[in-house]
């Protein structure tokens, strides 16, 4: 067996500003986590490491919006992405948070490091400053045209339409984006990470170091920094929400969010060797250690050039074997976006197909966005399910489960002489591991996730063409043959799905009762279970006990060997004798009912935002004619008004209603004087419980309209011959 090697295996910290989608899914945790599934299937040694972003003016902003701090904006979304993340069984080894007291030891030791060594440029200078606001605006607190593109909206420290990285001064027409006033200049004092002296060291070790490894989108962006030329990043911030500047005289600043953030993933390293009684360095300084960070296209920058500029000024960290970025996710031919609610939020879409996970994470491999943005549509979301998982995975485990029960009583028959197409069959069934490796290993997860349904395909087929239900009658002894290379097929699909499919693998494991306890009592047992078969033949071991499994192992390998290595090395995967559990379905059909709710949904979404951006407010949910009924609504004439005193808004007003003439106290003052509106007809709502506003007593409420202008208007009925008193229906 190869020697383990050591993965480090990061994907971006989500920001806790709200939920995750499935563009964060499809772009950085699903893959992630069939790398560190896979290289720990192989035997490798992975820490899998994440955890939640919560600094950084996103929050911030989020916070002011709601009303609440920026401590329960993040308290609320760490929560609810780390049980998502949870429910979708993605195999994080540790899920930190950057509020953490470790991660804060660890940035600021990190920052002093740096300081101390003079790895830094102090340097004071203007900087954009909100009067009203009374604070220095940068990152996404301010909003202006890009100055590379001419993006209107790009933020200030980064262009989401070109995905360049600038200084919020570079800026053209900036505006805050908490008062929406232009900036004035106002000096402060910053430290600054000397990019432009990592210029030439970032070039040979990405874009003549790694030409060939890594992904072309990621390579194309740094070589275009590279050549626009890089000049020096402020890593400290003018902010209340952060982790502190360590050293003397930075009092009221902050580190700068992508300063403290990718020290995340060390802080969240730190975490879980300590609860798993680990030594955390060799995970960062080893440099055997292979460390590989999953992110998205717009994190490009940081992971290639400022996070490594960071490590090699830090001088003791490994560097990123890989950085296999992905392009974005659109949802039905739109661009995901949280603000306007267009996105499949994680936490509902469970809510809906509560056991469908592994029906997710397979429609977002399918379609991952790996080197170009991408579309999900419900409607492919379904066909995946229906013509993919269930027609071709789902149908061949079931036949093979519903004939092994009803020939054999569930027991797995005795092989036979196998035929050339047998051998073929299980030849092939030998090559998966390394055919789904290879593009696992090039992280071309679409491609290695159709290579597992080629292995569903050709169990299918092998079926079609052999056709042991046509057969059992005339020759019984040769569809125990069959049936033994279909099960051993379903075995290896069972193992080789586990990192794409990790519900779906557990759930046809137990099925074939091919549970880890009962291989590792089948590698204890080691070399006496080894079948010396001839090469022709296949080892079948009936004195294995009923619901114990066996892999023998070819001769000359150690017995140690990975379970997705097995599957090429074992003579048999399923022994003969072994008994299989109850038939279950693995996938059910998704209805267009299903399908339809969801794009119901999203219709409904659209007409919300559409509404918005009208100006108009949403309509209200929905009451029953009964409750229409009980308002009394009558025409009135305003006899007499007088100013309410000490207040700006308020009129006290004599109004005919035709039943009576009684007093109403209405909010009207600032748009009619007292004068104006004697004799006017108005429209009042006559039942409602009196009220008492400023010591006055009202007894009913004057019906008013908006106007664009920000008044109020009357709403009087045309025509003038309506008497007070008249009903309103
Ligand atoms: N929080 C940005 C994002 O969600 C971010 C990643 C940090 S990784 C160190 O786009
Ligand atoms: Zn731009």
């Amino acid at each position: 067996m190869s020697t383990p090697k050591r993965y480090t295996i990061t994907a971006a910290l989500p920001y806790t500003n709200g939920p995750v989608h499935i563009g964060h899914l499809a772009g950085v945790y699903v893959p992630a986590d069939i790398y560190a599934r896979y290289q720990r299937l192989k035997g490798n040694d992975v820490a899998y490491i994440c955890g939640s972003d919560e600094h950084g003016v996103p929050i911030t902003l989020k916070a002011k919006k709601e009303g609440i701090t920026p401590q329960q904006v993040v308290d609320k979304y760490h929560g609810i992405i780390k049980k998502a993340f949870e429910d979708f069984e993605i195999s994080f080894d540790n899920y930190s948070r950057t509020s953490a007291k470790i991660h804060h030891e660890t940035a600021s030791d990190v920052f002093k490091k740096l300081y101390d060594e003079g790895k830094f440029i102090e340097e004071t200078n203007q900087q954009l400053y909100d009067e009203k606001a009374n604070q220095f605006l940068a990152d996404r607190f301010v909003v202006g045209t890009c100055p590379k593109c001419g993006f209107e909206e790009s933020y200030g420290d980064q262009c989401e339409n070109c995905g360049t990285s600038h200084n919020a001064t570079d800026l053209i027409n900036p505006k805050s984006a908490i008062t929406g006033n232009t900036p004035s200049l106002k000096e402060t004092k910053h430290w600054f990470l000397p990019l432009d002296q990592y210029q030439d060291w970032l070039k040979e070790w990405i874009v003549e170091g790694h030409a060939k490894d890594w992904k072309p989108n990621v390579l194309g962006q740094v070589k275009s920094w590279i050549d626009d030329g890089l000049r020096p990043r402020a890593v400290t911030r003018d902010l209340d929400w952060g982790i502190p500047v360590p050293v003397k005289g930075a009092e009221g600043k902050v580190l700068y969010v992508w300063f403290d953030a990718p020290i995340g993933y060390i802080s969240s390293t730190k975490e879980w060797a300590a609860r798993e009684g680990k030594d955390w360095e060799p995970y960062w300084k080893d440099k055997d250690t292979k460390l590989v960070h999953f992110i998205g296209k717009d994190n490009i920058v940081f992971h290639c050039i400022i996070f490594p500029v960071m490590l090699k000024a830090e001088g003791s960290y490994i560097l990123p074997e890989n950085v296999p970025a992905n392009e974005f996710l659109n949802l039905e031919n739109n661009k995901i976006s949280t603000s306007k609610n267009w996105a499949v939020w994680l936490h509902e879409y469970l809510e809906d197909f509560p056991d469908k996970q592994d029906v997710l994470r397979y429609a977002l491999t399918a379609n991952a966005p790996e080197n170009k943005d991408n579309n999900f549509t419900w409607k492919d979301f379904q066909a995946r399910n229906n013509n993919e998982l269930v027609a071709i995975f789902g149908n061949f485990i079931n036949r093979v489960l519903v004939l092994t029960h009803k020939y054999y009583d569930g027991i797995v028959p005795q092989a036979g002489k196998l035929s050339d197409v047998d051998e073929d069959t299980l030849m092939m069934l030998k090559k998966y591991p390394q055919i789904i490796s290879k593009s696992i290993e090039r992280y071309r997860f679409r491609e290695a996730l159709m290579e597992l349904m080629n292995l569903a395909r050709l169990g299918n087929k092998y079926l079609a063409d052999e056709e042991p239900w046509k057969q059992i009658k005339e020759n019984p002894e040769r569809v125990k043959t069959i049936m033994f290379v279909a099960l051993q097929i379903a075995t290896g699909l069972s193992i080789l799905s586990e990192p794409f499919l990790p519900f779906t693998s557990n759930k046809l494991k137990s099925i074939l009762r091919l549970n880890e306890p009962a291989y590792r009592r089948g590698r204890e047992r080691g070399t006496n279970d080894v079948v010396t078969s001839s090469d022709n033949e296949i080892a079948t071991n009936s004195t294995s006990s009923r619901n114990d499994i066996v892999i023998p192992t070819e001769r000359g390998t150690s017995d140690e060997e990975s379970l997705w290595n097995k599957i090429s090395l074992a003579k048999t995967l399923l022994p003969s004798g072994h008994q299989i559990g109850k038939v279950e379905l693995l996938f059910a059909k998704i209805e267009d009912a299903e399908v339809q709710k969801q794009l119901d949904k999203l219709e409904a979404t659209k007409q919300a935002n559409k509404t918005e951006a009208s100006g108009v407010e949403p309509q209200k949910g929905v009451i029953e004619f009964d409750d229409f009924t009980k308002l009394d609504i009558r025409v009135g004439t305003i006899l007499e008004a007088v100013k309410v005193p000490k207040t700006k808004k308020l009129l006290q007003l004599k109004v005919d209603v035709g039943i009576d003439i009684r007093t109403i106290v209405s909010g009207i003052a600032e748009s009619f004087s007292v004068e104006e509106i004697i004799g006017q007809k108005v429209t009042v709502l006559c039942n409602l419980a009196p009220r008492t506003l400023r010591g006055v007593e009202s007894e009913g409420m004057i019906l008013m309209a908006d106007t664009p202008d920000g008044k109020l208007a009357f709403i009087e009925p045309e025509n003038s011959e309506i008497k007070n008193g008249e009903q309103i229906s």
